[in-house]
């Protein structure tokens, strides 16, 4: 099959009507710019890059020196560009206004750099994730409140992968699709086309170390999956927990799983502990075009009304009929 690359697909993808020229610069553009955080990651101890910044970010986490280097690439990848508004980062606070003396566009980019920094000093797959949301508000600079869309208005998500092989999964509202970068000649290329999550699985991703702090619910659910031949699910299952969302979540939209952060009492405060707008919402975007579902549980995660840059959320996604388990156990609570 003759090898198509990403910027052929996106030219295919406006050719057809389907996208316009400033959504495929954007997608272009976050995809040379997670190369160039890929370049960075795999230099691991070569470079000098490992370890702490000595800094903090937005949520008071420790940032890894490669959290501000994939921020910086991102952030200056995208202004120059003309096609952004404006842009947020888990890294930074603030939302991050376009430079005055670049051009603006009509779309809002949101990403976490490098998701699961935690591993890099390990060398376990970490990722990127990303979303794009309208500016709602034509002129003046968006604000925190331009952000603050539901997830099912989102445009756009995707992620990059930095696995074994470096990967950029994509989707544009229809489907989702994966590229595999070709290093020697830097291009991505369509590997992947309409990935779909299968509706049941054998595989769950939860860390189970918060057990004591879950609700019944997950507790409930949990014990059953554990319980495998033995209990009413009458089947055994496998677990796996990479504590990159990343990595857990492309192994779920490649052959199954259901990946859970839930609401525990450790994180109640905080709402949760995975981030809203830019890492549950592009998740569970990219795995409701898959055929799969996402929930906090209680609600569609792709209908949570954010009303903070930052926020936190319970996560469930993945196999439909997993997914459907989980939320049905919560409404029985
Ligand atoms: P824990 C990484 O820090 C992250 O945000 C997700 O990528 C990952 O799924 C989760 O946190 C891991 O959390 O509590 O298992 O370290």
């Amino acid at each position: 099959m003759a090898r198509v690359t990403l910027t052929q697909y996106l030219i295919g993808q406006q050719h057809a009507g389907r996208i316009n020229p400033d959504l495929r610069l954007l997608i272009e553009v976050v995809a040379r710019a997670v190369k160039a955080i890929g370049v960075n990651v795999s230099k691991g101890a070569l470079a000098g890059i490992l370890g702490d910044a000595g800094s903090d970010n937005v949520q008071g986490e420790a940032q890894k020196k490669l959290d501000v280097i994939a921020n910086e690439i991102l952030l200056q990848a995208n202004e120059w560009g003309g096609h952004l508004a404006a842009m947020a980062s888990e890294e930074v606070e603030e939302v991050h206004q376009i430079p005055f003396d670049y051009p603006r566009g009509g779309y809002l980019l949101l990403f976490d750099p490098l998701d699961g920094s935690s591993n890099i000093d390990v060398n376990i797959s970490v990722g990127t994730i990303f979303s794009v949301l309208q500016n709602p508000t034509d002129g003046a600079d968006p604000s925190e409140n331009s952000f603050l869309q539901p997830g099912r208005d989102q445009v756009a998500a995707g992620y990059a992968l930095y696995g074994p092989s470096t990967m950029l999964v994509l989707t544009l509202g229809r489907g989702v699709h994966g590229f595999t970068l070709d290093r020697e000649m830097g291009s991505f290329v369509y590997t992947h086309p309409f990935m779909t999550v299968p509706d049941d699985t054998h595989e769950f991703a939860i860390n189970t170390s918060n057990e004591r702090h879950w609700e019944p619910p997950v507790q409930r659910y949990v014990r059953e999956l554990q319980q495998g031949k033995t209990g009413p699910r009458g089947r055994d299952f496998n677990m796996r927990w990479v504590a990159s969302m990343v990595a857990d979540v492309h192994r779920i939209l490649t052959r199954g799983g259901i990946f859970m952060y839930p609401m525990d009492e450790k994180c109640r405060d905080k709402g949760g502990k995975l981030r809203l707008m830019y890492e549950a919402n592009p998740m569970a975007m990219i795995i409701e075009q898959a055929g799969g579902k996402a929930t906090t549980g209680r609600e569609r995660l792709l209908d949570v009304q954010p009303t903070k840059l930052h926020q936190r959320v319970p996560v469930i996604l993945g196999s439909a009929n997993e997914v459907e388990r989980v939320s049905r156990y919560h409404d029985e609570s």
